[in-house]
């Protein structure tokens, strides 16, 4: 039965990979329920990244995890995949007015940052992403919130336009810090860095209780 699921699962996924698009078939595999609570579709998110969706190649991808630490590491999917990961059922809410929940499983940003040893005075991560977009958030608030780094969205590995291979589960702020395509996760002690829609003027707390702007 479950190695029956998985072969559909990877069918559905060459499907997608090649077609760029979320396919029906996986559309009906997502669940839509979770402990009582009723979730969204993955297909439900409206796509506004600065350079469309992104199609990441798994066999050369890495994942950095570097700056401000003793022990850089850069890690293949397989090797993020490794490490003990949680489910969360979450809600985005973007600054254009919609918003999406859904279940996520994912890694803990946390365990990444301290496998590769943050130095005294890291206070920020900031993350980079396969099309050149960028955001950061405070490392104790990753810590306090355990902020997931994404890789299946419902139950489904992410599709390439919801960011295959990771998306960050930014928690309580708005959807632009929830970075796609995650390639580099840098610990850095600038607290005052502005990533891409940060330093086109939106707040950069990010706490989607309070204005966008700030
Ligand atoms: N790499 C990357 N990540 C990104 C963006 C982007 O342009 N590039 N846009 C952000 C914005 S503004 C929003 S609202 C969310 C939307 O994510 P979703 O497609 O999972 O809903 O992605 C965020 N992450
Ligand atoms: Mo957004």
């Amino acid at each position: 039965m479950k190695a029956c699921f998985l072969l559909f699962l990877a069918a559905c996924l060459t499907l997608t990979c090649c077609t760029g698009q979320v396919d029906q078939n996986l559309k009906s595999v997502e669940i839509k329920e979770y402990n009582g609570t009723k979730l969204g579709s993955m297909t439900d998110f409206v796509e506004n990244s600065i350079n469309g969706p992104q199609s990441v190649n798994i066999s050369t991808y890495r994942l950095s995890v570097d700056g401000l630490v003793a022990n850089p590491q850069h890690y293949t999917y397989s090797e993020v995949l490794g490490h003990r990961s949680f489910l969360k059922v979450t809600t985005l809410d973007c600054v254009e007015g919609w918003s999406v929940k859904v279940l996520w499983h994912g890694v803990l940003v946390s365990d990444l940052v301290d496998e590769a040893k943050p130095s005294p005075g890291a206070n920020t991560v900031i993350f980079h992403a396969y099309d050149g977009y960028t955001t950061s958030l405070p490392l104790q608030y990753v810590r306090d919130k355990k902020i997931l780094l994404a890789y299946k969205i419902n139950n489904v590995t992410l599709p390439p336009a919801n960011g295959y291979p990771f998306q960050l589960v930014a928690e309580d702020k708005w959807g632009y810090k929830w970075i796609r395509w995650v390639d580099e996760i840098r610990v850095s002690n600038d607290s005052s860095y502005k990533g891409y829609w940060e330093s086109r003027g939106y707040s950069n707390d990010g706490d989607n209780s309070r204005p966008m702007f700030g």
